[in-house]
């Protein structure tokens, strides 16, 4: 236990594609097995609904509950905080709605593509969506603002919290004070697998919702993907979820107790959390003390176990320009990158793979975790270069339209009855040549 806390070191410089690709990969997830194991969790609850839900918090909770869900108005005493937390959530609260609420698309775009026809697009809210607040280790009051309220600004009609109870059946107040802020419509009572499965096909309480939200343990994500596959349950999700990580690249202006501070507040999430520092021409000296920050600031954390195991895992990569770092970055494709790099906004135009982006000494990648406005619900292990982040367009979909004049079709109308003979969908140019054949051309 009184080893030194201490991450691996590599060279980029020089090694080969496969000993670069090595560096690149995340501790792997076994997502095949952990689907078949919550198979039959997920039947269980499509099978039996709230009796099963019921049973599955008693053994995995170790809750007694009477019932499944909470509804509005909830009461005044599951929601007693200090005035101090109150305060904080109400200022995240405000920067948060802030920045989502000028996410909300109520524009309708049109484009005339040809004389006489219009085609449009515009966006509606998903109806019914299932935010998942994870329990275990830490309780996420902050989780259940970067769900609630970008649902929330879209217009979403039915917004269900769900979130493991505590042994004596009761949800964190700071939760419970978040769903009456957001206007949460129900609170599942439960987590895991079950949770994930109530909520994709309703139970005889738990209303059954269109699109599931959250980050969550390997059951939850497994169970998010299982069902997102499954025509019954009509169901989709955010994103593929997988552990936390972040990804700091420091230069000779980086100071390091900030940047040792910046990789434990990562590190501390989880023991399979993944933080990897890459130094661009660090002096050995500047490394040292960095890695001296690391030791010294991981062993006063309450959570200094899970860091121990953490910081085991993660990488230093030595690298010996910006643009050679960020280059690894960008392959790795990190949750969060944050930047201790002279000129550090002028980098941000080199990035093409990143959740969220911290730019410069003073911007904590924590402050995007409470409070600044941005979302913390990000694509992880590699997702990143195809997913954005939770936000506001995610509780919105696009529905197109178009219109067309008789003027239009006379001019459109032959270009499509050629290619629908083409495709030999005689049916398809009949519905044109039925119209044409009605106006003098
Ligand atoms: N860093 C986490 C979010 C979070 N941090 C919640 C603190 N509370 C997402 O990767
Ligand atoms: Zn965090």
């Amino acid at each position: 236990p009184n080893a030194p806390i201490r991450m691996r070191t590599a060279v980029l410089a020089g090694i080969s594609e496969e000993e670069r690709a090595l560096l690149l990969r995340r501790p792997v997830l076994k997502s095949d097995e952990m689907i078949e194991k919550v198979k039959p969790i997920v039947s269980e609850i499509r099978a039996r609904g709230d009796a099963a839900l019921l049973e599955f918090t008693a053994k995995f909770d170790k809750a007694e509950l009477l019932s499944t869900c909470m509804f509005p108005p909830y009461s005044k005493e599951s929601m007693v905080i200090s005035p101090n937390v109150k305060d904080a959530i109400d200022k995240a609260y405000s920067n948060i709605r802030k920045f989502h609420a000028a996410q909300v698309d109520g524009s309708t775009l049109k484009v005339e593509t040809m004389p006489g026809v219009v085609c449009s697009r515009f966006a509606r809210a998903i109806s019914r969506v299932g935010l998942y607040i994870p329990g275990g280790t830490a309780i996420l009051p902050s989780t259940a603002l970067m769900l609630g309220i970008p649902a929330q600004v879209a217009g979403c009609k039915e917004i269900v919290f769900a979130t493991p109870p505590r042994p004596d059946g009761s949800i964190s107040p700071e939760v419970m004070y978040v769903a009456h802020l957001i206007g949460a419509s129900a609170i599942l009572k439960a987590g895991g697998a079950q949770a994930v499965a109530a909520m994709a096909y309703g139970t005889e309480t738990v209303p059954k919702v269109d699109k599931i939200f959250g980050p969550g343990n390997q059951w939850v994500t497994a169970a998010k993907m299982l069902v997102q596959n499954d025509t019954d349950a009509l169901v989709s999700i955010d994103m593929p979820a997988g552990p936390s990580e972040v990804l700091v690249i420091a230069d000779h202006t980086a100071n390091s107790a900030f940047v040792a501070a910046d990789l434990l507040s990562q590190a501390e999430h989880g023991i399979d959390s993944q933080v990897v520092l890459v130094a661009v021409n660090l002096s050995t000296e500047h490394l040292e003390q960095i890695e001296n920050e690391v030791d010294k600031q991981a062993r006063a954390l309450s959570r200094v176990d899970i860091v121990r195991q953490s910081v085991a895992k993660s990488l230093i990569v030595q690298t010996t320009s910006v643009e050679e770092a960020i280059e690894y970055s960008n392959d790795y494709a990190p949750e969060h990158l944050i930047l201790h790099l002279e000129n550090a906004p002028d980098k941000v135009q080199l990035i093409t793979n990143a959740g969220s982006v911290f730019v410069g000494p003073f911007t904590p990648e924590s402050c995007g975790d409470y409070a600044s406005g941005t979302n913390h619900t990000l694509p992880t292990n590699g997702y990143a270069r195809q997913f954005s982040g939770v936000n506001t367009l995610s509780f919105q979909k696009h529905i197109t339209s178009q219109e067309i004049t008789s003027d239009g079709l006379k001019g459109l109308g032959p270009i499509v009855a050629t290619l629908a003979d083409c495709e030999g969908l005689q049916a398809h140019a009949n519905a044109v040549r039925i119209r044409l054949g009605t106006m003098n051309l």
